[in-house]
């Protein structure tokens, strides 16, 4: 399988969260991507290559541009108003909430934060844009290859983007690579297409971009709303809005779930996709869902990450790979490289 890397994913690394009433060091580093290279390498798993260039317009194809000129911009607006914010990442405080305004777009840099968008863990950084924007470029190269006829491309980018919708930022994420990877593979001619999410967090931004979309089936595994981040978001009732009626599938599952129950939502899940008529699948594919996870409760070993790519396999459908979460950063390579390799192994 062929991998996009994005070289550039280390100029996003941000230096801290708020988290219980604390900054904390950033759990989403610049190592879990070279984890991930390292263990591809070792186990040769298949060529590894720079993404093409793209035109930014393409973005727009998911994002809108108020929020991808915002994002362009913000760096250096920051830097502006202090010369001393080049030593600080910049951190959203104040949001829109019910009743608020968001049509009007303030001139004060910090509310702009805040209406672009919905957490105060995801800091933004002198080479966010620049990063995710080249990770975008490895999401839509590995759509390329597998409408070229691959069976499978694996974009291998960070910061990751399944939080991120068509007009916020949150949970780590700023531009939305699998949802890009999903349109470019209908712009490209498959009429269907499943995105099939097995980070351990609910993919708010990817659901709310298709969410009232027939060509776009969105299915998620993940730690249920009620006590996990997004919180807002992911509940079982989620099934879809006008032509999407029945074309997003969440299951949400209890902290402490271990691999028999999450495979068996993975089957499920499969049937759905396939229910649906997809012609290709787009695997969000995180493995925070690890027993090893430090801000996750799913209890997934090693060896079930092999398992999962071959049931990902038994699909049988083109499948771009697009990478998310996972933060025990020692076996995150091991765990991400499994999941490729159980497919791989599997045949198609
Ligand atoms: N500080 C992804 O996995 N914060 N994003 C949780 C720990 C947000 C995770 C609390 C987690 C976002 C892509
Ligand atoms: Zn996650």
């Amino acid at each position: 399988m062929i991998t996009f890397y994005n070289e550039r994913h280390g100029q996003h690394h941000g230096k801290a969260e708020m988290f219980r009433g604390e900054l904390v060091p950033c759990f989403e580093v610049p190592s879990r991507v070279e984890r991930v290279l390292a263990e591809l390498r070792g186990r040769r798993l298949g060529a590894i290559e720079a993404p093409q260039a793209f035109d930014e317009a393409v973005l727009e194809r998911v994002h809108a541009l108020p929020y991808l000129q915002f994002l362009r911009g913000a760096w250096e607006e920051w830097v502006a108003l202090n010369g001393g914010n080049a030593q600080r990442d910049a951190l959203p405080s104040v949001w829109p909430v019910r009743g608020h305004r968001s049509d009007v777009v303030p001139q004060n840099f910090a509310a702009r934060m805040g209406l672009f968008s919905y957490d105060a863990g995801t800091p933004l950084t002198a080479g966010t844009w620049d990063a995710a924007r080249e990770g975008a470029w490895c999401a839509l190269s590995a759509a390329g290859r597998v409408l070229g006829g691959a069976r499978a491309a694996f974009a291998l980018t960070r910061p990751p983007g399944h939080h991120a919708g068509h007009d916020f930022f949150g949970g780590y994420c700023f531009i939305n690579n699998a949802a890009l990877a999903a349109q470019a593979l209908r712009d490209g001619g498959v009429e269907r297409v499943a995105v099939l999410d097995i980070d351990y967090h609910h993919g708010n931004g990817t659901q709310t971009l298709y969410y009232d979309r027939a060509d776009m089936f969105y299915a998620s595994l993940h730690g249920d709303p009620l006590t996990e981040y997004p919180f807002f978001l992911g509940h079982a009732d989620e099934t879809g809005v006008g032509e999407g009626l029945g074309c997003n599938l969440n299951l949400p599952l209890p902290r402490g779930t271990g691999f028999p129950a999450w495979h068996g939502a993975l089957g499920q899940a499969l049937r759905a996709i396939a229910d649906h008529g997809a012609g290709a699948l787009v695997v969000s594919l995180g493995v925070d869902t690890f027993e090893g996870d430090p801000i996750s409760g799913f209890r997934l070993r090693q060896d079930d990450y092999l398992r999962i790519g071959e049931a990902l396999a038994s699909a049988g459908l083109p499948t771009v790979f697009v990478f998310e979460g996972g933060y025990a950063v020692s076996e995150v390579g091991i765990n991400t490289v499994n999941v490729l390799e159980g497919f791989e192994q599997r045949g198609g």
